[in-house]
């Protein structure tokens, strides 16, 4: 080692930074190779490191990367971290459109340049020896020094790179300086929907590299499903013998190039994923290693592992951590795996980029299918037509390459990993087929995934985003449009192939809706292999409002000049990897246990690829009216995957009141992902129905001055409107058909959102036509329509009552040009703020919609009108629990109302208006009023997937037709009468 400075640049000549706007890679790195840990000492350099931020790339401190450069005055920033998480510039949010001009390779002169230095001790014992300083992400592009001398550039974020310090490195302090551009030709190749988020993300360390050392390791371990063998090859880069260690397969002390067959192995799947732990041997280091055996095959069209088509239920996950940005802490990764595995979710799409390292070990240890992605997207040049596209530009050649080279040699040892993918929305062009002529070279055990080869010349499956379910279908079949330019080869090649979704089921605010009418095709068609909802996690990030009150902001929340707002809160866990509705829903949909009860049996079916249900004991449970009358186990003996067994319903106890049978399929036993008794899949089997509740009659409405009182309600005589309720304040119930948008009521071409408030369903006015006094009830005729325009709804309230209840019934009768749909039918009603309890008997516990109700159940819940709110980043519609036979909301004394379905509402109740929901922009916009507004449907429109996909599909699309509907109130508490 020598520690001669004597390649230093001390000042910046102009054209010294040409590297950042060169289309060309990173220099100086050594060759990729797989991340593996050793018993080689290793030098972590995560930790404080001094920081300096320049607006440019000039103003950037001069000879900083000198070791004697005087650093005292620089701020410090941890490594690895996103600098603007630290106080240190802004992020920023776009999705497509790149926030610079489209003039590659060019890039800004504003151009924030990081300049990091880092002092750190090597000790006498590495005398000698080589060493790598290695780098596992940095954004977007850095030059690298080590005492004075210059080790090289790195480009491609999401990728590492190694350098040897063989001759820079010296025994004692040494001062690493890296300084870092936000901005250089690379950018290009990443504009994947995310924040910019410049920084050393990723750590930094360097390796010792003893004599006898590895320096590269290609392990081959596939599975013969047939005759239960496992094949062993590893192919060794070292210059000195390699020995292979794996105890539990009987393999000691072996050359490590020998070719081993072993009998009876037990394959890895996502569902075992079986792995045998060894060790590559040399004089001078031990390399662990976890071995995996599996094959990944297209067998007549399907894509299949160890001998099996397999069902993807996957999802796309980026690396965003509401507090640190892209320097994801690993226990946070781990939480999303767990997580993700409690909710049945089955694979992972790395969108759009290599993840960090140990999100791999992660997946291959807790079973997941791994679609792994290059770093690579190109997707603002749709702007332009997809001119100047780097894709099919031969200057761009060498980094599309370097970038899947870099992909591939991390990654090739995961059995997780069942495809490769070149990258996400590039369009299509020379360099995406170059990187799949080379993979295919490298790795012929992995099918190749990149959805911009629409017409499948390069790549080995289908794969689609956002197609509609009857599109699907299509697909299914085989006879899906031919791609045009495409030759009948071609065409026919892409039809054989296996077809995936790689994302779909946008998680935008309240939705996805509509995602069990594509499950239902993923299992009828054996083309159609499943698909990865867009996507895990909502990329808030943590903020506090003057006040203290925390919230998570989305594009446009730092400043930025150009943004696409909340498109980056599209996902099924909330910022603080809460889950929300969608995810609940998404792991019902995809259960991989699917039960159906009927005429006293209960029919399983074991959805699982690969797996009997022997690890599920089936627990039933009776309920009557909510509450437990009965429960037990059901004998249900290991049903293996694909098949089905009927079981006898048990021998139940009579009820008197609606009940209902659950049947849950939980863990025997605790898994690395669950501990035992954790539920995978339910259902629930109707074993008495409801009878019908009286309707309160009897009473005379009785008019006095200017109220109307009837039964425990008085009304207001000029209105018709409901005043009061036994003891409490009420405003309404009357007409509603609004809601606060949602962010797919506001997507698509045609947003639903501009035809509802084009046509005045926010603001409709009620006109009383009259107000009627019967014998024994009460008609209101209204008329209710939006001001300027012609159309409107003729509305009867007839209510009728007794000592303790109302009963209405509401006719809505639309006439004139309504547009095609209507967020709502039911009434609006207001009771006193302190009314916030809620105990109903419907579906539960959490909110459902008419295309996104598989999660909730029927039964009997106890909650608050707090509780009752979903905290959507962007806030919109949220909340509504359907299927509702009744429900009380009551305040502390117990005073309150109950609303009785007939036979059945949706109800929600929250702290502010409609009005309200829909100015909020963020959860800490919305602030309680003095009341507690209370939504009673009888219908609501679906949920759809408009943000990025289709709309409410036709069932589920509210039409203002004709409808009636009736709903009871009581007075609470029950007032028992003396005597
Ligand atoms: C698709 C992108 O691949 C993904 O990164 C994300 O942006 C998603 O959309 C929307 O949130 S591309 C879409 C224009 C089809």
């Amino acid at each position: 080692m020598t520690s001669t400075p004597d390649d230093v640049s001390a000042g910046r000549a102009a054209g010294a930074t040409g590297y950042l706007e060169d289309p060309a890679p990173g220099y100086g790195a050594l060759p990729p190779r797989c991340t593996f840990t050793s018993t080689a000492a290793r030098l972590p350099l995560d930790g404080d490191w001094r920081f300096h931020l320049a607006p440019t790339v000039g103003a950037a401190p001069a000879g900083f990367q000198l070791p004697d450069y005087d650093d005292a005055g620089w701020d410090l920033l941890p490594v690895p971290s996103s600098w603007p998480m630290h106080g240190h510039g802004r992020p920023a949010y776009t999705n497509v459109v790149y926030p610079f001009p489209v003039d590659p390779p060019y890039v800004p002169t504003d151009n924030p340049t990081g300049s990091f230095r880092r002092v750190f001790d090597v000790p006498d014992t590495w005398q000698d020896t080589d060493a790598v300083l290695r780098f596992d992400g940095v954004d977007s592009c850095a030059r690298v020094w080590l005492n004075g001398r210059e080790l090289g550039v790195i480009k491609g974020s999401r990728l590492p790179s190694e350098f040897s310090v063989r001759e820079a490195l010296k025994v004692g302090e040494n001062v690493l300086a890296v300084e870092v551009h936000q901005w250089s030709a690379g950018s290009y190749l990443e504009d994947q929907d995310m924040w910019w988020l410049p920084g050393i993300f990723r750590s930094v360390a360097v390796v010792r590299r003893p004599p006898a050392s590895i320096t590269d390791f290609f392990v081959h371990a596939d599975f013969d499903h047939l005759s239960c063998q496992g094949t062993l090859r590893i192919e060794v880069q070292a210059d000195c013998p390699v020995r292979l260690v794996i105890d539990e397969l009987g393999i000691t002390d072996r050359p490590a190039d020998e070719v081993f067959v072993i009998d009876d192995v037990e394959p890895w799947t996502a569902e075992t994923p079986r792995l045998y732990d060894g060790e590559l041997v040399t004089d001078d280091e031990r390399v662990p290693i976890r071995i995996g055996f599996r094959t990944v095959a297209i067998v007549d069209g399907q894509l299949t592992v160890n001998g099996r088509p397999i069902l993807i239920r996957g999802v796309n996950r980026h690396e965003h951590h509401p507090d640190f940005g892209r320097a994801v802490p690993t226990e946070a990764m781990r939480e999303d795996l767990l997580l993700m595995k409690r909710h049945n979710v089955n694979a992972i799409r790395t969108s759009h980029y290599p993840p960090h390292p140990a999100m791999l070990d992660l997946c291959d240890e807790l079973g997941f299918w791994v679609i792994d992605e290059c770093d690579l997207e190109t997707h603002g040049f749709h702007l332009l037509d997809w001119k100047r596209n780097p894709s099919d530009d031969p200057v761009w050649a060498p980094a599309y390459l370097d970038r899947m080279h870099r992909t591939v040699e991390r990654d090739k040892n995961h059995p997780s990993i069942v495809l490769w993918s070149l990258g996400n929305e590039s369009h299509t062009g020379a360099n995406l087929a170059a990187m799949a002529n080379w993979t295919r070279d490298r790795d012929s055990s992995r099918p190749i995934h990149y959805e911009g080869d629409a017409a499948c010349e390069y790549v080995d499956v289908y794969s689609r985003m956002y197609a509609s379910p009857s599109e699907v279908e299509l697909i299914g079949k085989r006879e899906e449009e031919q791609h045009p330019n495409v030759d009948a080869a071609t065409d026919a090649k892409r039809r054989s192939m296996p077809f995936i979704l790689c994302e779909y089921g946008h998680a935008m605010g309240n939705g996805p809706g509509g995602l069990s009418e594509y499950q239902e095709l993923f299992e009828r068609y054996p083309r159609c292999q499943g698909g990865f909802i867009w996507e895990w996690l909502d990329h808030g990030i943590r903020q506090h409002t003057a006040d203290g009150r925390e919230f998570f902001a989305y594009g446009g929340d730092f400043g930025e000049p150009i943004h696409d707002g909340n498109f980056v809160i599209d996902g099924l866990v909330f910022p603080n990897r809460t889950p929300s509705p969608g995810l609940l829903e998404f792991k019902k949909v995809i259960e991989p246990v699917v039960m159906n009860g009927a005429d006293g049996s209960l029919v399983i079916e074991n959805h699982y690829d690969f797996v009997t249900t022997a690890h599920l004991i089936f627990r039933w449970t009776l309920e009557s009216e909510g509450e437990p009358v009965a429960d037990g186990l059901l004998a249900v003996p290991p049903v293996g995957a694909g098949q089905r067994h009927e079981v006898a319903l048990p021998k139940l106890p009579r009820t008197d009141a609606e009940s209902w049978l659950t049947v849950q399929a939980v863990l025997v036993a605790d898994e690395p992902w669950a501990a035992a008794g954790h539920e995978v899949a339910w259902t629930q089997v109707q074993v008495r129905r409801r009878d019908p509740e009286p309707t309160p009659t009897g009473r005379r409405p009785q008019l006095r001055s200017d109220h109307i009182v009837f039964g425990p309600g008085v009304f207001d005589a000029a209105r018709g409107e409901l005043r009061r309720l036994g003891g409490l304040e009420v405003s309404g119930p009357r007409l509603d058909l609004w809601r606060a948008p949602t962010d797919n009521d506001r997507g698509g071409e045609h947003p639903e959102e501009g035809w509802w408030r084009g046509n005045g369903l926010h603001r409709l006015q009620h006109r009383t036509i009259d107000v009627k006094l019967g014998r024994t009830e009460l008609v209101v005729h209204t008329r209710v329509a939006p001001p300027a325009l012609g159309f409107g709804a003729y509305v009867t309230y007839r209510w009728q009552a007794n000592e303790t209840g109302l009963a209405l019934t509401v006719q809505v009768e639309p006439r004139g040009q309504w547009p095609d749909s209507v967020p709502r039918i039911g009434l609006r009603m207001r009771v006193p703020s302190t009314v916030d309890s809620v105990e109903f008997f419907g579906l539960g516990p959490g909110e459902s919609y008419p295309d996104s109700d598989r999660a909730v159940r029927v039964g009997r819940y106890q909650s608050t009108v707090d509780a009752w709110q979903t905290p959507y980043v962007f806030p919109q519609e949220n909340g509504n629990r359907s299927g509702v036979r009744w429900a009380q909301l009551t305040d502390a004394d117990g005073l309150g109302l109950r609303i009785g379905g007939q036979p059945t509402v949706n109800v929600a109740a929250r702290r502010w208006t409609t009005e309200d929901l829909d100015a909020a922009r963020h959860t800490t916009d919305l602030v309680a009023s003095d009341h507690v507004h209370v939504n009673i449907d009888a219908a609501l429109h679906g949920l759809g997937t408009a943000a990025c996909g289709p709309g409410v599909l036709p069932a589920y699309q509210l039409r203002p037709v004709d409808t009636t509907f009736a709903v009871t109130f009581s007075a609470l508490p029950v007032e028992i009468e003396e005597g």
